[in-house]
């Protein structure tokens, strides 16, 4: 199925120019907050600004993890598709240890972390959702990202 034909599928037609929209592979919807979610085929080594930039290419935005439900949802999503870092939007970058969402700017809620994260190892401060849980990292790393869409 083309990326078009599932933005018509889950009625969303702001799509800018195809040829700057990435290809993803699109997660079934989570009814909770009736979002689906799309995670990079490719890998990237771009901003926390341009991954949101290219999941508003498809009407979306960095995702935004509201819950530990919403947090399984997405981390089974991923587990077989991701083959490197999956940036979500949640980051430190304001105010250290105090960890926001990137678009909405609202204080993240208490989910569930991987082994001894947040740390901020050399200082990290863009977020990577793994099986464990959430791990800080470099926001500068190379990774995949996610998107979030409302349906
Ligand atoms: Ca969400
Ligand atoms: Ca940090
Ligand atoms: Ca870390």
């Amino acid at each position: 199925m083309l990326i078009s034909d599932l933005l018509l599928y889950y009625g969303c037609s702001s799509l800018a120019s195809v040829s700057d929209v990435p290809s993803f592979w699109v997660s079934k919807v989570f009814p909770q907050s009736n979002s689906v979610y799309f995670l990079s085929k490719k890998l990237y080594h771009i901003s926390l600004d341009r991954r949101n930039e290219l999941c508003k290419t498809i009407g979306g935005y960095l995702v935004e993890l509201d819950s530990r439900d919403e947090q399984n949802f997405v981390a089974k999503f991923v587990r077989t598709l991701s083959y490197s870092y999956v940036f979500i939007g949640g980051n430190d970058i304001r105010r250290e240890g105090h960890f926001v969402q990137y678009n909405s700017k609202k204080p993240m809620p208490a989910l569930k972390w991987a082994g001894p994260n947040p740390d901020n190892w050399r200082n990290e401060d863009c977020l990577d959702i793994m099986q464990a849980g959430l791990n800080d990292i470099s926001c500068n790393y190379v990774g995949q990202f996610l998107c979030e869409l409302r349906v």
